[in-house]
């Protein structure tokens, strides 16, 4: 287990309850799946995950961003508690969520498996190996991961900032960083998009800090 520098602590002390109560002992792990807007909010709803980013990585080319990409990949980065979820998981999740066999026509929307450490390589290359016993051949990337540039504002939570009036609460009270890693803006994000569960909603809502009428809508676009 790390404890993160990028995660809790972008987070206020005055922080939505939710938040506040996220695990600070987290793993973290970086998967490619083509435009990342979508991953970011399936994953944002998925048991065990506390945060959520996108970003670049995967090539070699310095300094990357969303216009001058160079030869990176548009990634999503999640830190889990790994009481709840464990790597395996979530690398099952990631295998159904795509088809190995397919071959991205351009790098920036690869498949893409970005290992953090050694135990993590191991998980990945079963998981491929298997994949290569069904398949015959796999085009998914599997490599360590060597740096990851955080993507610009505007593509973290990216559906939710298409629901003003949730997006506009939590940014009433974070900056743009501690929009990008509040577990609250993960979970709305991934709902926003038609994920998670009214189970999930029902369980955690209270702790999201949102007001009343809010959270009303909120579970009736849900149910
Ligand atoms: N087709 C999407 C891709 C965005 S994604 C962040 C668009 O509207 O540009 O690559």
């Amino acid at each position: 287990m790390t404890r993160d520098a990028r995660g809790a602590a972008a987070l206020p002390s005055t922080a939505l309850p939710l938040d506040a109560a996220a695990s600070r002992e987290v793993d973290t792990a970086t998967f490619g799946l083509g435009c990342f807007w979508g991953p970011d909010a399936r994953l944002g709803v998925r048991p065990g995950v506390v945060r959520t980013r996108v970003g670049y990585a995967g090539g070699s080319t310095p300094s990357p961003t969303y216009r001058d990409l160079g030869d990176h990949t548009e990634v999503v980065q999640v830190d889990f508690d790994p009481t709840e979820t464990s790597y395996r998981d979530l690398l099952d999740w990631f295998v159904r969520a795509h088809n190995p066999r397919a071959n991205s026509p351009i790098r920036q929307y690869d498949n893409v498996v970005l290992w953090h450490d050694v135990g993590q390589r191991e998980a990945v290359e079963d998981v491929i190996a298997e994949q290569e016993t069904r398949h015959g051949h796999v085009n998914t990337r599997a490599e360590p991961l060597d740096a990851f540039t955080v993507a610009e504002d505007y593509h973290q939570k990216y559906r939710l900032r298409s629901a003003p009036d949730l997006f506009d609460a939590l940014a009433a009270r974070y900056d743009d960083a501690a929009v990008r890693e509040s577990t609250v803006a993960a979970r709305l994000n991934g709902f926003v998009a038609g994920y998670g569960s009214a189970a999930l909603l029902a369980d955690e809502g209270a702790a999201y800090g949102l007001p009343d009428e809010l959270l009303a809508t909120l579970r009736e676009r849900v149910a």
